[in-house]
């Protein structure tokens, strides 16, 4: 068996903020940064955890992204629709900043929504979901990304692996949250395939003459496929539309042809919807949050899991254990440290 290290969550956290301190990104990237990439690492997410910090320098050394970018909020009175301009720098430090004006308004009118306008977004989305969660709030979050899947029926990249996440909060339990890519994988699972020299599960990509494909190297040069066919490859073209079009920023292709590369992280904006459960439900019978407890309940009931179980037992066990590291990911971390 390998060796492994355990670090404590803050000491993790300590490790990833100093390395990219030392890239030269500002207090608030850095920061915003560490958080989200330990939190992947510690809720057992290796294809969104520190895996995803090279790809994050190398985004920041190509000039694709501002290391000391400050996000600014634009609220207009009333309205339903809170803006934060990441001002070229990631997503996640634009997200902190808009969260509390986005609560607030939804809260006050029943749902509003927060648009990311000019952000680089490398993360899982559950992060966001969980933010909306733990202000009491149901919620849904959307990004494109760059294009690496073909639509259904069709044999080149087009669309992006455009991620979709759900949440809704429970009282005294980790909240209902689902978050994936619309693509049958992440883009992240076919490189760590790679990387781990390991074939493809059937179905996923296709390769450059679009034919199926298990060699992770022929499906990187040629397309994922839509998660469930025509049903992803629609639900990836309404991520476009709503968090591309819709928001005045870019789409997964438009990001490709910006950054003429996938081994960048992509640069666009991101669109998030949040609810109030009680102001929808005003004026009917029962109570949201009861009724939605009796509905997972019949669902666990039946011996199925809800989404992101997995990821609450992996972060209780960080939480109170530690996170594992191989041996390798702390060279990897003391490589990055030392550049
Ligand atoms: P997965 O297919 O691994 O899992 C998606 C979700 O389904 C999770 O909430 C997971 O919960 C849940 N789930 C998995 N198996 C079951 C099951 N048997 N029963 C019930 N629920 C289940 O996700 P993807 O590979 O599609 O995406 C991984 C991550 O990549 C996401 O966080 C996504 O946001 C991110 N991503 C980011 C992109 C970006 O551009 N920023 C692009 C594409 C993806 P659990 O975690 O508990 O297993
Ligand atoms: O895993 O598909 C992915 C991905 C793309 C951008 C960030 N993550």
């Amino acid at each position: 068996m390998s060796e492994t290290t355990i670090l404590s969550i803050s000491a993790l956290h300590e490790r990833v903020e100093a390395i990219f301190r030392k890239a030269g990104l500002n207090s608030v990237q850095a920061g915003a940064l560490a958080r989200v990439i330990v939190a992947g690492e510690r809720d057992a997410c290796k294809s969104h955890g520190i895996y995803r910090i090279e790809g994050a320098l190398r985004t920041v050394k190509a000039g694709k992204v501002k290391p000391d970018a400050v996000p600014e909020l634009e609220l207009q009175e009333g309205s339903a629709i809170v803006k934060v301009n990441a001002q070229g720098g990631f997503a996640n430090p634009a997200f902190e900043l808009g969260l509390p004006a986005l609560a607030e308004r939804a809260r006050a009118l029943g749902l509003a929504a927060l648009v990311i306008n000019d952000c680089t977004h490398f993360s899982a989305l559950w992060p966001e979901v969980e933010g909306l969660t733990g202000e009491g709030l149901a919620g849904l979050v959307m990004c494109p990304s760059y294009a690496t899947v073909a639509p259904a029926g069709g044999n080149k990249p087009l669309l992006g692996t455009n991620p979709f996440a759900f949440g809704w909060p429970r009282e005294g339990k980790p909240p209902y949250v689902f978050d994936f890519a619309t693509s049958v994988a992440a883009r992240g699972e076919i490189e760590l395939h790679r990387r781990a020299g390991k074939p493809l599960p059937e179905g996923w990509a296709i390769d450059a003459e679009g034919k199926p494909t298990t060699d992770p190297e022929a499906a990187l040069a040629g397309a994922m496929l839509p998660f469930g066919g025509h049903k992803g490859s629609a639900i990836g073209t309404m991520i476009e539309l709503l968090a591309g079009i819709m928001i005045g920023d870019l789409t997964s292709p438009e990001v490709l042809d910006y950054l003429g590369t996938t081994t960048l992280a992509p640069f666009h904006g991101e669109l998030i919807v949040a609810f109030s459960p009680e102001a929808f439900a005003a004026g009917r019978p029962g109570n949201p949050f009861a009724r939605a407890e009796v509905l997972f309940e019949a669902i666990v009931g039946q011996g199925a899991r809800l989404p992101s179980q997995r990821r609450f037992v992996a972060r209780a066990r960080s939480e109170s254990e530690g996170v594992v590291l191989t041996q390798a990911e702390i060279d990897q971390l003391d490589r990055l440290l030392a550049l």
